[in-house]
């Protein structure tokens, strides 16, 4: 069974130590890297999504195929991603966190990773981090990027609070923000002054990397 299929089997069937094995197994054995690992989840989260949507399965299979996913990739591939990075230089500063009342953490954390694993230094700050959070965390560690993640309609809102609560605070000029999410486009991210705007992971590593130049 190809790696993709069988990754797709344990998510969903919420075998949590199902993945974690093949996840060690498959580092270990030198068959995919960490981050090809969190690019097929990646895809396999997709499809539950889809699946969720043309209501082919229920919230409780979702929330339990999220869980089995969140703990793969903090016990096993963000360690490993870490490991692998040595003493690598860091490329920039990223504060990143899904916005206030938004408890979507998957895509974020996917990005997190991206990020971390093409050689910035993340600080990822959970779900519904507030302005006053995330400002005062870029302080405290001299970020360059503030990393904006919202999965709801109704919280994209707080990505503009976020870039207004910097104006406040003659913090704007200090920081690049990027925002993300599946309601979020370009032109959201020009009408609230964000820096930039990505699609998915891969992007968002691009868009930073562009940022930090
Ligand atoms: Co929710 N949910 N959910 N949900 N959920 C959506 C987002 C929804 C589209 C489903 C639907 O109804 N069609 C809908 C939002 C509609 C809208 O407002 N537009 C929705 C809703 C309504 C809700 C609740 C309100 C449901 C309820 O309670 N009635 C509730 C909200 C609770 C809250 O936040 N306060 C809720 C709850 C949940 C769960 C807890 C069950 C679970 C989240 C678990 C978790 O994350 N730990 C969940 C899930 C899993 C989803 C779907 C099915 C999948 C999201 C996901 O993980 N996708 C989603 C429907 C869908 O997307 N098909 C849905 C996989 C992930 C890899 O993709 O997150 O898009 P994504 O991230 C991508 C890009 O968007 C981008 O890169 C990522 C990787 O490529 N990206 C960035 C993301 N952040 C970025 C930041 C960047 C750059 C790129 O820069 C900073």
């Amino acid at each position: 069974m190809a790696l993709e299929e069988k990754v797709k089997n344990l998510i969903v069937e919420w075998d949590e130590e199902g993945l974690i094995k093949l996840c060690l197994s498959t580092l270990e054995n030198k068959e995919a890297t960490a981050e090809e690992l969190l690019k097929i989840i990646g895809k396999v989260m997709k499809f539950i999504g889809d699946q969720f949507e043309s209501e082919e399965i229920f919230l409780p299979d979702l929330i339990g195929s999220a869980e089995v996913v969140k703990k793969a990739i903090n016990e096993v591939l963000d360690p490993a991603i870490r490991a692998s990075g040595g003493e690598k230089k860091s490329l920039g500063k990223v504060v990143i966190g899904t916005v206030e009342s938004d408890v979507h953490s998957i895509g974020k954390d996917l990005v997190a990773s991206f990020l971390f694993s093409n050689g910035f230094e993340v600080y990822n700050l959970g779900v519904e981090v507030t302005a006053d959070q995330f400002i005062s965390k870029a302080e405290e560690v001299g970020a360059n990027i503030i990393g904006l993640s919202s999965l709801l309609t109704m919280s994209m809102d707080f990505q503009k609070q976020v870039i207004e609560e910097l104006k406040k605070r003659g913090l704007r000029e200090k920081y690049k923000v990027i925002v993300g999410g599946a309601p979020t486009t370009e032109e959201w991210a020009d009408q609230i002054g964000a820096d930039a705007h990505a699609d998915d992971a891969i992007e968002a590593v691009q868009k930073v990397q562009q940022l930090c130049k």
